[in-house]
């Protein structure tokens, strides 16, 4: 079945940015507001807090039949049973996860350069996120933030390779720079399949109201040009 990645929804467990919320609340307003796809993101909590956690979203994310993936962690996510892993480059080599996910696991990739880009695809990555886009303070040790000039490059040089695989960029990307990002108007370029947020909706008070904005700023025509 097709992955539908147009509003990727990252999750921040820090109180920083949940604030007094609930992150099983959230996902299911901002599913309901339109995020199409969730990726459970949580540096801090263990094992056992991991497996709890996912399983309520996991419950959340079947019953609007969204996909739940888990960052960094495999053995989570085939504790779970939810559809996937979004790895790193320092993570799980892709094609162990593979290996132990199985075929039908969606298994996404970071990519921040050409190089990783390429040799994630190669490596049959099912999409890529691109990133970090703009600086933000959600992710503080970012090794690279490329700018709309470095994402241009990478989705040129994907055009040109003969598998094509989803992408969906990450970073600073909020209801002010989501334009920016999806039409970066150059007819080469491979178009986006989606964008991937954390604090425009986890951090927003109305995160259902949060993910309805973005969703209208990727249906609008752009409001520069
Ligand atoms: N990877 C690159 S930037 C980032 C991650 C997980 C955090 C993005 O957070 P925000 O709040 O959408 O800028
Ligand atoms: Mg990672």
């Amino acid at each position: 079945m097709a992955v539908d990645y147009s509003l990727y929804l990252v999750t921040d467990s820090t109180r920083q940015i949940l604030g007094d919320a609930d992150l099983v609340r959230v996902v299911d307003e901002a599913i309901k507001g339109g995020v199409t796809i969730v990726q459970y993101r949580d540096k801090q909590n263990d094992t056992r807090e991991l497996i709890r956690v996912a399983t309520q979203l996991h419950a959340v994310t079947r019953r609007h039949h969204v996909p739940l993936l888990i960052n960094d962690r495999v053995d989570v996510a085939l504790a779970v049973g939810c559809e996937g892993v979004h790895i790193g480059q320092d993570d799980m080599d892709l094609q162990l996860a593979r290996k132990i996910l199985g075929d039908k696991a969606i298994i996404g990739v970071t990519a921040s350069s050409v190089d990783e880009a390429v040799a994630a695809v190669e490596a049959g990555a099912d999409y890529l996120g691109l990133g970090t886009v703009f600086a933000t303070p959600t992710k503080e040790n970012t090794k690279s933030i490329i700018g709309t000039a470095g994402l241009r490059s990478i989705l040129t040089s994907l055009a040109t390779l003969s598998r094509s695989v989803p992408t969906v960029c990450i970073g600073g990307i909020n209801a002010d720079t989501i334009q920016r990002v999806v039409y970066q108007g150059s007819p080469k370029t491979k178009p986006l399949d989606g964008v991937a947020v954390v604090s425009a909706i986890v951090a927003a008070r109305d995160p259902e109201q949060a993910a309805r904005l973005l969703r209208r700023r990727l249906a609008e025509p752009p409001a520069f040009a």
